[in-house]
């Protein structure tokens, strides 16, 4: 036996970024503890890291390709899959052109170094449009509010979490999460640093959720109704003559149309169907605006309901106006190091709504069309049908709304390709199934999570373990394809272009590379360098082509009719009367962590939870199996009754449902649960930005029978 080493590294398994101390001997892990010497996680890191270990080890993990036959799956070689799906891909969209090939990326690409910058080269060798992703149940709404108020969908407000005095957090739950568009590990930590230094966190949210119950107040509120509350906050703002844009003042356009516009929206007029007293939303309007500093940060809630995209046009709004915008305290932009935005130019004209999907319409924007529209793409005939797939990293059958009804169509398509790690829900409709190393196996920087990080840091992970000869790593997988699919020729060059050459080079060329930043040093610092808290630094960053912050793009005005429409519609619905949402685990990340017997073991945590008085009402007691039905579905699931949900609101978890077969996730097979995706409605969705409607499916509940 040799000695026993340590190795530093980022877990990249959430947003978070935190830090890692890996013990190993050999090829063996002995421990993984967070990185005490971490700059920005400090030691912190959450139940999950150590399931870095069980993917490494995990029997089920696939390793070579894999291909569909009629008698079951057979091993192939590398060089035989490659030929085989660039000569099926080619020769059907010779027959039925470019875009009947599509593409699905899932949230893991983002937590990759390799696929972050190899994706790019793949997506132009497939020359196809039909291009979606995980973005499209996620987090469109901001980019989408990025790209219309400073010009760039990537150009992101965080929260300044470290230094703000009163965080108002809307549909978010990062104690559990540990944060999104936020990556701010310890977030715990963080909020009671807030009360520790005499300041307030406030959560809106229909659950009383961890993060709620770590708050000063928490208020429920009634499923997609927060842009309502929003206006009438924004509108609180107005009547008590407290806009004050700040340094900002010659940057921001659009304050008098605001205020015309935010008229209409008082608390009293709202408080009805928000579900909150009309003096509760003055109260907080005033309370923002008496602090020193005030940040409101709303996510996936806010996000991921029909009026995503108004949620997060609003939340600017109210951060811009109460001059808590690009100060500390407030909303502010990081200043990365490997900067996506290096080579964007201001003005540059955005492609959102340059084209919509064939069938119904719905927006493109950044790249992309929503996710919510690819099996109605796969199943509908006529010109632009999509005929085949590739997924890389990701699991639509259980992510997606009506996830189901997805894998229905993946059956008809005449060939699919999956790049992923697991035979799972989606992947076992692939013809083949090309496995890339993961986690630990691969080198790691995080290109997007430092682009919405609370603190300027940097860090590279080198590989713990060489990949084994006959593995192949993500980039090294889409590389191939995309020298088998391009029509180019591929000068030497790039031909042997590592993520690290790339990344040498953002880190030369990038904001900090005056200062000596290279991979070389960070090879130097393995336990990361800190750059610093966040600085203002709008006034360079923005993107907009005359510099300056459109507070009121027209979309949104052209969208509040829609929004005014709730305000006359009956509240419920007479045969799917409650309001589903989902609910995030604190030893899960969406559907794929399950096969980890660390993370899985213990009592099924996939339930649904119901408020005691619709519990009495109807006769429910703890642990019955109920049906539960939407337009879209059923499931059965055991009820748990609690009153940290609200009446007339369920919740279940997201990422459940390996109750499959012909699947290889032993471990996740023993506690299956089901997919709230089966119940979501794919017609569910945020007509401006195309964003899912996962929040606030409606449901009808029973005891099962
Ligand atoms: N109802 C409801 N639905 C939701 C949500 C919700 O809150 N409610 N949340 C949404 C959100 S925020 C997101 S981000 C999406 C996620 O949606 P997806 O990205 O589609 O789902 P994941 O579970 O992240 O699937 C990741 C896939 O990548 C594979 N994988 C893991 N690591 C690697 C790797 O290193 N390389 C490769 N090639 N593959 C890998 C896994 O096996 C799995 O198949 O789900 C969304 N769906
Ligand atoms: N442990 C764990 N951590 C994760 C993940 C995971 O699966 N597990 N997934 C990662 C991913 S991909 C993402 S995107 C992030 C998401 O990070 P978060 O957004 O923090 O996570 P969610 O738990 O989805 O939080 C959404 C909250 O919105 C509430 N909500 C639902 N509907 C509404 C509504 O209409 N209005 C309001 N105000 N609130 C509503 C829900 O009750 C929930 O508390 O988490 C990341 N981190
Ligand atoms: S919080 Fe996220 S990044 Fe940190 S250890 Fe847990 S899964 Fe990994
Ligand atoms: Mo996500």
């Amino acid at each position: 036996m040799s000695e026993i080493k340590t190795h530093y590294r980022n877990c990249n398994i959430c947003e978070a970024m935190c830090g890692l101390e890996i013990k190993y001997q050999d090829k063996n892990i002995i421990s993984i503890k967070g990185d005490q010497n971490d700059p920005f996680s400090k030691g912190y890191n959450c139940p999950k890291a150590i399931a870095l270990q069980d993917f490494y080890e995990d029997k089920d993990r696939l390793k070579t390709p894999i291909r569909r036959t009629a008698t079951g799956w057979e091993d192939i070689s590398w060089e035989e899959a490659y030929t085989e799906i660039a000569e099926k891909f080619k020769a059907i969209q010779t027959k039925y052109g470019k875009n009947s090939l599509a593409l699905y990326l899932g949230n893991p690409n983002a937590h990759n170094l390799g696929n972050t910058l190899f994706l790019k080269p793949f997506m132009k060798s497939l020359g196809t449009i039909n291009r979606f992703s995980s973005a499209s149940t996620d987090q469109m709404p901001h980019h989408v509010a990025s790209n219309f108020m400073f010009g760039a969908g990537m150009l992101i407000p965080v929260p300044d979490i470290d230094r703000t005095d009163f965080m108002l957090i809307i549909g978010g739950n990062p104690v559990v999460s540990n944060g999104s568009m936020m990556t701010a590990p310890n977030v715990i930590g963080r909020l009671k640093a807030i009360q520790k230094r005499s300041g307030k966190v406030v959560v809106i949210d229909p659950r009383r959720t961890h993060t709620a119950k770590v708050a000063d107040k928490h208020l429920f509120i009634r499923p997609e109704k927060d842009a309502l509350l929003l206006l009438a906050l924004i509108n609180r703002v107005f009547a008590t003559n407290a806009v004050n844009l700040r340094h900002l003042n010659n940057l921001v356009e659009g304050i008098d149309g605001l205020e015309k516009l935010v008229k209409a929206y008082s608390a009293e007029s709202v408080a009805e169907f928000v579900g909150i007293d009309a003096k509760e939303i003055c109260t907080l309007a005033d309370e923002f605006l008496a602090a020193n500093s005030a940040v409101c940060y709303s996510r996936m809630g806010a996000s991921t309901q029909t009026f995503g995209g108004l949620c997060q046009w609003l939340t600017n709004v109210l951060n811009i106006i109460t001059g808590n915008f690009d100060r500390a305290g407030g909303a502010m932009f990081p200043q990365p190091a490997f900067d996506l935005l290096r080579n964007h130019k201001k003005g540059y004209k955005s492609t959102f709504g340059q084209h919509h999907t064939r069938v119904r319409k719905l927006p493109f924007f950044n790249g992309e069309f929503p996710v919510a529209a690819l099996a109605e793409e796969i199943q509908t005939a006529g010109e632009g049908q999509i005929k085949s797939l590739i997924t890389v990293a990701g699991n639509p059958v259980l992510s997606s709304p009506s996830g189901h009804k997805l894998a229905e169509a993946f059956k008809s398509l005449d060939y699919m390709v999956s790049v992923d790690i697991y035979l799972n829900e989606t992947t076992k409709y692939a013809n083949i199934i090309l496995p890339a190393t993961t986690g630990i196996e691969n080198s790691h920087y995080d290109i997007f999570f430092n682009s919405f990080s609370v603190r300027n840091t940097v860090k590279y992970s080198a590989p713990l373990f060489a990949r084994e000869e006959y593995q192949r790593n993500d980039y090294e997988i889409l590389k191939a394809l995309t020298e088998r699919m391009t029509d180019e020729v591929i000068p030497a060059h790039l031909k042997n272009i590592t993520p690290e050459i790339i990344l040498d080079m953002e880190l030369k060329n990038g904001p900090y590379g005056e200062q000596g930043f290279s991979l070389q040093k960070l090879i130097d610092n393995p336990h990361g360098i800190d750059i610093g808290p966040l600085m203002p630094c709008l006034a360079a960053r923005i993107k907009t082509a005359d510099g300056k912050i459109n507070l009121v793009p027209q979309l949104y005005i052209d969208d509040l009719p829609r929004l005014n429409s709730v305000m006359s519609k009956p509240p419920r619905d007479n045969d799917f009367p409650f309001d589903l949402i989902g609910r995030r685990l604190v030893k899960s990340h969406n559907t794929w962590t399950q096969n980890s017997a660390r993370l899985v073991k213990g009592k099924n945590p996939c339930t649904l939870e119901v408020h005691p008085d619709d519990a009495k009402q109807l006769g429910i007691s703890n642990g019955h199996l109920l049906s539960v039905s939407s337009i879209s579905g059923e499931v059965l699931i055991n009820a748990v009754i609690t009153d940290d949900i609200q009446q007339g609101v369920v919740s279940m978890p997201q990422g459940w449902g390996h109750n499959q077969k012909d699947t290889n996730m032993s471990v996740a097979a023993t506690q299956p649960g089901v997919s709230i995706n089966d119940l979501t409605d794919v017609n569910r969705v945020d007509l401006l930005t195309g964003n899912a409607a996962l929040n606030g499916t409606p449901v009808a509940i029973k005891i099962a029978t």
